[in-house]
């Protein structure tokens, strides 16, 4: 049985994946919009990736009887100044979402809750490649610089990503 108290933080955790997902659909309309169609390609399937998360939690919740609600999920941005931003950007959500769910586990450790805290260690994970694979594109943007067919070609390898098969 999850506490009320680790009841409502799950549930928040559920509005921020989605939170995610809209964030990253923001993104990809940038990026469609200013020609990177690579990567709206790549935020499209963060944005599937983030849906994804926010399912296997709506799942867990269920399975736990927890009796779930449904609250607004806040508007998302969809103008950047550049793609090196709209990563930047990418990459501040993420390490928030890492100290949530760092504070999540926290909670469930604290409560011996361990059915929580073996799902949290899940996204915990996640979050470490998560991380590492936008800072590594951001390295990579950094490096071309605002050459155009340097950045022309980094949309060419983003616009490889498959879900569940990050790339770079
Ligand atoms: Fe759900 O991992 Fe990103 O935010």
């Amino acid at each position: 049985m999850i506490s009320k108290n680790l009841q409502k933080a799950l549930i928040e955790q559920l509005n921020k994946e989605f939170h995610s997902a809209y964030i990253y659909l923001g993104m990809s309309a940038y990026s469609s919009k200013e020609g990177f169609n690579g990567a709206s390609s790549w935020f499209l399937i963060q944005y599937q990736e983030e849906v994804a998360h926010g399912m296997k939690l709506f799942k867990y919740l269920e399975d736990q009887n927890v009796e779930i609600t449904l609250p607004e999920i806040k508007s998302a941005k969809v103008e950047y100044k550049s793609l090196l931003d709209v990563f930047k950007k990418s990459l501040a959500h993420e390490q928030a979402m890492s100290k949530n769910l760092n504070n999540l586990s926290d909670i469930a450790m604290q409560e011996k809750d361990h059915a929580t805290y073996n799902l949290l260690q899940w996204y915990v994970t996640e979050q470490v490649e998560e991380e590492a694979t936008v800072g590594e594109i951001i390295d990579h943007i950094k490096l071309v610089g605002d050459n155009g067919y340097g950045l022309y070609t980094i949309d060419k390898e983003l616009a490889t990503r498959s879900f569940g098969n990050p790339t770079i």
